[in-house]
């Protein structure tokens, strides 16, 4: 431990701390704009600036080390000054366009400029030309509006281990871009979205697909349906400042319902119907010596990046459509005759907290008869921007439910598909009553819970050792295949995910400032709310779900059936 003076009050801290952490530990509040907890430390936008006794220059605090006996300022006039000027660099070479920015209101540079008083910029200097690269589905980039924090770079590099974005040229003319400045359609990106994420302004967001699903639901003609994903109800509180995974499923169904769309169901029914497709495709696997270990195949991020980085692992990957696709090949197939209404005049939204599923839905292969299994992918950002421009005060809303019709029933297995290891919670909820040939009380697989990089277990079900693994992030998805590669270690079951946490901290859910990063791991609270709705369901296994029986007596007839094979399954590129 190291003692030190901070402002005049007296702190003792452990010797590893940086002076930012130091000032956090004595409730002092230091700005900082470039600076992301364990992902990019490294003082470049020197706002963090503080003045320690005897130095003879300023310092970022964000990567300086305590030592004994440092006195030290954070409010003094010249690191005011010090830190305006930064700032004011920063923006005379910035897309200040504010009043038509994405981010406007939700943009810690915007907030830092307000509160460090900015009134003028007064080095007015020429702006580099840039272009914005939107050629993607998933992710348009605006170097107008980069600050060159680094975040992004830093996150996929580091965090996701991809390294797609990374500085390019030099000095004035530098920019935050793919390799040769190509675009990001051409990069061997997954469009997982964390560097949008990780953005401070907009340089980074994701595609905007809001004014397409208005014009849908304002055609009279067209029959409007949307689904929303497990994670959703987890992070849509937070755009009309809730507290970081407050569940709002009854609220979130109430604003859809407001905006117009003609039937409003839960991914949650598909997330079920998956389990069915994908624990059979599983149990045939085992029994008659199919490729294993399978591997998951919902999340789209986690596909590409399987595509571009470990084709080996393909034929491991679930045959399985992801449960969002799933909905959508039934809703213009079963739903559509059921009620008698023509295919083509239906429009599929899917509100997703992620950015690849936009890519996903646009693969050719998502298809029934020509048509698309979902027509339009919004992010959870998406669908809070559509519920403030219908001026809904969404916290005034009363709870609503889904339509109850056809595909209306879910089970708290579905709901838990949001969060990492919950796809193998809710598939051995099922799997485990085949194999056992009877019902199982107990449904709550602590083991395979929680943050931990990679999950492991053992289970014997039905005299047979199931062996699982959960990894999450492409970083522990590359840890745990390559010790399956390399014989290391054996199993049957692997459930990947894109993205750090799961869905809940997909690319599409609510930016959080680096300031609450600091205090709070989204990844826990998110799940919470998930497993919180599990819990109160009375329905918690796959199987058990009525009308997914119901589509199967009617429509599909087994799982892994011809039709279904047809209409919920799909192959991937090598
Ligand atoms: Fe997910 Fe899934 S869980 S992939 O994270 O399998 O996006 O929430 O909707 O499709 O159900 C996302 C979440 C989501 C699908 C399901
Ligand atoms: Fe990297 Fe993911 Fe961003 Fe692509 S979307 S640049 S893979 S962080």
């Amino acid at each position: 431990k190291v003692t030190l003076t901070i402002d005049n009050i007296n702190v003792e801290v452990p010797k590893s701390y940086t002076i930012l952490q130091a000032a956090k530990h004595a409730g002092i509040d230091i700005p900082t704009l470039c600076f992301l907890k364990d992902v990019n430390e490294v003082g470049a936008c020197r706002v963090c600036l503080v003045e320690i006794e005897g130095a003879r220059a300023l310092q970022a605090s964000c990567v300086h080390p305590v030592s004994e006996g440092m006195v030290i300022k954070t409010n003094s006039k010249k690191v005011r000054e010090a830190r305006k000027s930064n700032v004011e660099l920063i923006l005379s070479n910035h897309n200040r366009e504010c009043l038509t920015c994405d981010r406007n209101r939700n943009c810690e540079l915007q907030s830092i400029s307000e509160e460090l008083g900015i009134r003028e910029i007064p080095f007015e200097g020429e702006k580099i030309e840039t272009i914005i690269d939107d050629k993607s589905f998933s992710i348009v980039r605006d170097p107008s509006k980069c600050i060159l924090c680094g975040r992004c770079v830093n996150t996929c590099k580091n965090v996701q281990k991809i390294g797609i974005l990374d500085f390019v040229n030099r000095g004035f003319d530098t920019q935050v871009a793919p390799a040769f400045e190509k675009s990001m359609a051409d990069a061997p990106c997954i469009y997982c979205g964390q560097c949008i994420v990780a953005c401070p302004v907009a340089a980074l967001r994701e595609k905007d697909d809001v004014e397409k699903v208005w014009d849908m639901i304002d055609n009279p003609d067209i029959h409007v349906v949307v689904q929303t994903a497990p994670a959703v109800r987890a992070g849509l509180g937070e755009c009309f400042g809730l507290p970081i995974g407050t569940r709002v499923t009854g609220k979130m169904v109430s604003a859809l319902k407001r905006l117009g769309f003609d039937k409003v169901y839960d991914t949650n029914f598909a997330a079920d119907l998956t389990i069915m497709e994908e624990g059979h495709e599983l149990l045939g696997r085992i029994q008659n010596g199919g490729k294993l270990p399978m591997i998951t195949s919902c999340s789209p991020g986690w596909i590409r990046y399987c595509e571009f980085n470990y084709p080996e692992f393909i034929e491991n990957l679930s045959t399985c459509k992801s449960p969002h696709q799933m909905m959508g090949a039934i809703i213009k197939t079963y739903y559509a005759e059921k009620h008698n209404v023509d295919p083509k005049k239906i429009f599929v939204v899917s509100i997703m907290p992620c950015t690849s599923k936009k890519t996903e839905s646009s693969r050719s292969e998502m298809n029934v008869n020509g048509l698309r299994d979902v027509d339009a992918v919004l992010t959870t950002r998406e669908l809070g921007k559509m519920i403030k421009q219908a001026r809904i005060n969404f916290l005034e809303l009363e709870d609503d439910k889904f339509d109850e019709d056809l595909l209306g029933d879910y089970t708290g297995a579905g709901v838990i598909f949001g969060a990492t290891g919950g796809v193998m919670e809710a598939a051995l909820r099922t799997v485990a009553e085949v194999l056992e040939g009877k019902s199982i009380e107990n449904v709550d697989y602590k083991e395979i819970r929680g943050i931990a990089d990679i999950k492991e277990a053992s289970l014997t079900l039905g005299g047979k050792e199931v062996r699982i693994a959960i990894a999450h992030g492409t970083a522990s998805a590359a840890k745990l295949l390559d010790m399956v590669k390399s014989g290391e270690r054996e199993y049957h079951f692997i459930e990947i995910m894109g993205c750090s946490g799961g869905c809940v901290t997909g690319g599409g859910q609510p930016h959080v400032s680096a300031k609450i990063l600091m205090d709070v791991d989204v990844r826990v609270e998110r799940a919470k709310a998930l497993y919180e709705e599990d819990a109160i369901l009375e329905l918690r296994k796959s199987h058990e779900n009525p009308q997914i029986k119901k589509l199967y007596d009617d429509f599909l007839g087994k799982p892994n059936s011809h039709k279904a094979h047809e209409l919920l399954h799909t192959h991937y590129a090598a």
